[in-house]
């Protein structure tokens, strides 16, 4: 039997190359490999205030992108986590079982609340990794891929699912995560001591899977550069450095190809063709996005909630009877 595996993205801002890269790419070949589950998680989306119909068009969107970006609704069950009412039974529960000790670690929320204060961000931010050990519990999922940034998510997983295991008796897989390869972090183009991200607050940080070719290559002139002018990988040089990631990335050359293409040549002409590799995988990737209608995409999300749900009552059930309900 094939393992089973678990992984999301929120319907929050505009989804970025590193989303793509650090998530979605690597995401493709685990769906022949393993009993996949991938989820637009809307439910952790709202964990900071969401417009409702921003909320509405952003979870269609981002199951477009998974589909145009090749995850196959034959090979997987993809569906959206406000589908699921289980998530929420049994984030409740495991709100339980968590010590306020093991969310105090979370750096996540540290960084995200440091922005509006803590006092002022919701308990639900709070509270959110005990809603992505529900996720990734309720389907006895074996391996989580994600970036480094949700690694200590998925450890707090871990501990969930043993403690629970121990104190009403073996009920969860514990899960084992699966990190992206170093250099598959993609950070922003205006600042490369920080991860690319959704969130940030100017548009020259990330580059969005909607931007057309003009604003691809507006952003890209304006992606900081170190100093010198020969194009190099190394640690002394990030921001140029990630630059090279991303063109490997999408070109599917190494670093040395790369650096060896650009020798003798300055960063004008290694962006123009940095430029010319995204915009040729984007092109493609958004006429491709454009052809599929809300119809269609909120039909695999009906579906896949129906397979989703099967497996999650089932072992809500379990869960249920070990805490000690009745049952209904
Ligand atoms: P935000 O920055 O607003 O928190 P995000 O861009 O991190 O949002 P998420 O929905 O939290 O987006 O992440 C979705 C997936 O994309 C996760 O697996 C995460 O690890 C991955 N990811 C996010 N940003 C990057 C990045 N810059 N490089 C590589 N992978 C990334
Ligand atoms: N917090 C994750 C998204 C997420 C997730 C999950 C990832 C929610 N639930 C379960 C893996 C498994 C993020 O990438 N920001």
């Amino acid at each position: 039997m094939k393992q089973r595996i678990f992984s999301g993205i929120q319907p929050s801002g505009n989804l970025h190359i590193g989303n793509y890269l650090g998530a979605i790419k690597q995401w493709l070949p685990l769906q022949d490999e393993y009993d996949a589950l991938f989820c637009v998680v809307d439910l952790h989306a709202i964990t900071v205030p969401q417009d409702p119909i921003e909320l509405h068009k952003k979870t269609l969107e981002i199951a477009k992108i998974y589909l145009a970006a090749g995850i196959d609704p034959e090979k997987c069950i993809l569906f959206a986590q406000s589908h699921v009412k289980e998530h929420t039974e049994l984030a409740w529960i495991l709100n339980t079982i968590a010590r306020l000790g093991d969310l105090d670690k979370m750096t996540q929320f540290k960084d995200k609340s440091a922005k509006g204060g803590a006092e002022t961000s919701s308990v639900g931010l709070y509270t959110y990794p005990v809603l992505m050990a529900a996720d990734i519990l309720l389907y006895d999922t074996a391996v989580v891929p994600v970036g480094k940034d949700q690694a200590q998510h998925v450890e707090l997983a871990r501990t969930l699912a043993e403690r629970f295991n121990k104190r009403f008796s073996e009920t969860f897989v514990v899960p084992e995560v699966k990190l992206s390869k170093e250099g598959q972090i993609i950070m922003g183009l205006d600042d490369p001591s920080k991860k690319m991200s959704k969130s940030a607050s100017s548009e020259y940080n990330y580059i969005s899977l909607t931007d057309d070719a003009a604003t691809v290559e507006r952003k890209i002139k304006k992606a900081v550069t170190d100093s010198g002018s020969e194009i190099v990988y190394s640690d002394d040089k990030p921001a140029l450095k990630n630059l090279i990631n991303i063109y490997t990335l999408f070109s599917d050359k190494t670093q040395e190809e790369v650096v060896a293409m650009y020798q003798g040549k300055g960063y004008g002409d290694f962006k123009a063709g940095l430029t010319e590799v995204i915009v040729h995988f984007l092109s493609p990737f958004q006429e491709r996005l454009a052809s599929i209608s809300d119809e269609e995409v909120e039909g695999v999300l009906r579906k896949g909630a129906e397979k989703a749900r099967i497996i999650a009552k089932e072992k809500m059930r379990q869960v249920n009877e070990r805490v000690g309900f009745l049952s209904e």
